[in-house]
């Protein structure tokens, strides 16, 4: 390839090795979210709720399982490595009329046999939203018994399949409880709901599960569309439960206030637990769930995961959901620069820039690392999609163009 050589080199003035980097990248799995390729509708409902909304109505959404799993396979065409996917319960794939409470492996076979032809691994949610029990945005803390209990009954089947996922394919399946409850307005009782959701989980995660095929892990968030004055699965709230339950904690990157970064929350998560989830989201100016950038945060969010060698220790997912363009480019840009980020990460010679920062010399810190931001990255991007025998630079566009015209404009 042009110009390789001639990068490599530039990169081992710096002391790094380019092969070594690229090797480290190919083995990691990002967790791609079937979601995007629907506006978060799922199969079973027609509507979005839970205080989550996509906005936009781009031709050519995925409407039944054939139509996502075709977009799926067309994304996947275009992006390098073998990763995983990332499902919801309300993507069940079935005839039978059958209510969140009862679901069963089988209705995910289809999926299941999709991830097993492809190699991947599989991640699941169970889904708190978009029902008719989930209507006033309370399932887990809700004041109603027989509420919660249809709500732990999803939960407790949904890590039944997720634990199903993990055996079939061979590696852990993440589970991910996010809850949307909360109140739009100051609430009297703010212990309450929280005391409430807490009993719930405890009832849904008492059964144990073998690690080797179920991860379990929460969710918190700071508000939502319609639930802006409390949440009650805040951040205290699940850092905590996660602590002392051993279970795992999932950062979405678009659940906490504006100017909180979580690419400076990982060490501190990774110092006091072995494993860690993300959901890597992209808010504008709230959590919007925009497609993720190759900006200056997912660049920091990839340096932290190398520098804290934990590419084996975090379960990296994606979380947005961009109804305004085509929703196959949003996946492959949004699963190119997560992999981009983890590659600008494995190009840094962190050992020497730390060795600079312990030793206090924060000049020559500085002059390092914004030289490092102009070595040639892109070619070095350019060999890995080669190796990994996807497109090249914006090839990788054409071909969506092709399948819009050919396929998504036919719908
Ligand atoms: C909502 C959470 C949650 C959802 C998905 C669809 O704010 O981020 O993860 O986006 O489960
Ligand atoms: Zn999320």
């Amino acid at each position: 390839m042009i110009g390789f050589d001639e990068a490599k080199e530039k990169y081992a003035a710096f002391g790094v090795d380019v092969e070594t980097a690229l090797k480290k990248l190919a083995p990691v799995k990002v967790s791609m979210h079937c979601w995007q390729g629907d506006d978060v509708l799922g199969f079973d409902s027609d509507t979005l709720t839970g205080g989550i909304s996509t906005t936009g109505n781009y031709p050519g959404r995925a409407k039944n399982p054939e139509e996502l799993m075709s977009d799926i396979d067309m994304a996947l065409s275009l992006i390098p490595g073998t990763h995983k996917l990332n499902l919801h319960a309300s993507y069940r794939i079935t005839n039978e009329k059958v209510d969140r409470d009862k679901l069963e492996p089988r209705h995910f076979q289809a999926w299941v046999d999709f991830a097993k032809e492809r190699n991947m691994g599989l991640d699941f949610n169970p889904t708190f939203f978009s029902h008719p029990k989930a209507a006033d945005n309370l399932t887990l803390s809700n004041p109603d018994k027989c509420i919660r209990d249809f709500w732990i009954e999803h939960g407790k089947v949904s890590r039944k399949i997720a634990a199903y996922f993990g055996k079939e394919l061979g590696m852990p399946c993440l589970n991910n409880v996010w809850v949307p409850d909360g109140y739009k307005d100051v609430p009297a009782d703010r212990l309450g709901p929280r005391k409430r959701l807490k009993e719930s989980l405890d009832a849904i995660f008492a059964e144990k599960y073998d690690e080797k095929y179920l991860a379990d892990c929460v969710e918190s968030k700071v508000f939502g569309i319609g639930v802006e004055s409390y949440t009650a699965g805040s951040h205290e709230f699940y850092m905590n439960y996660a602590a002392k339950n051993g279970l795992m904690t999932l950062l979405d990157t678009g659940h906490f206030h504006p100017t909180e970064l979580v690419s400076d929350k990982i060490s501190s998560m990774l110092l006091f637990n072995e494993r860690l989830a993300l959901h890597v989201s992209r808010p504008v100016r709230w959590d919007s769930d925009h497609v993720i950038l190759f900006d200056d945060e997912l660049r920091e969010i990839g340096k932290e995961l190398v520098r804290c060698d934990a590419l084996n220790r975090v379960f990296i997912g994606l979380d947005f959901f961009d109804a305004s363009i085509n929703r196959i480019s949003a996946w492959v840009v949004g699963m190119r620069n997560m992999e981009k980020a983890l590659l600008y990460g494995l190009l840094m010679p962190n050992r020497e820039l730390q060795k600079m920062q312990d030793e206090g010399d924060f000049t020559e810190l500085m002059a390092t690392m914004e030289e490092i931001k102009t070595l040639p990255f892109g070619t070095v991007w350019d060999m890995y999609c080669a190796q990994q025998g996807v497109p090249q630079g914006k090839n990788w566009f054409n071909e969506v163009k092709k399948y819009e015209a050919d396929v998504l404009s036919k719908r």
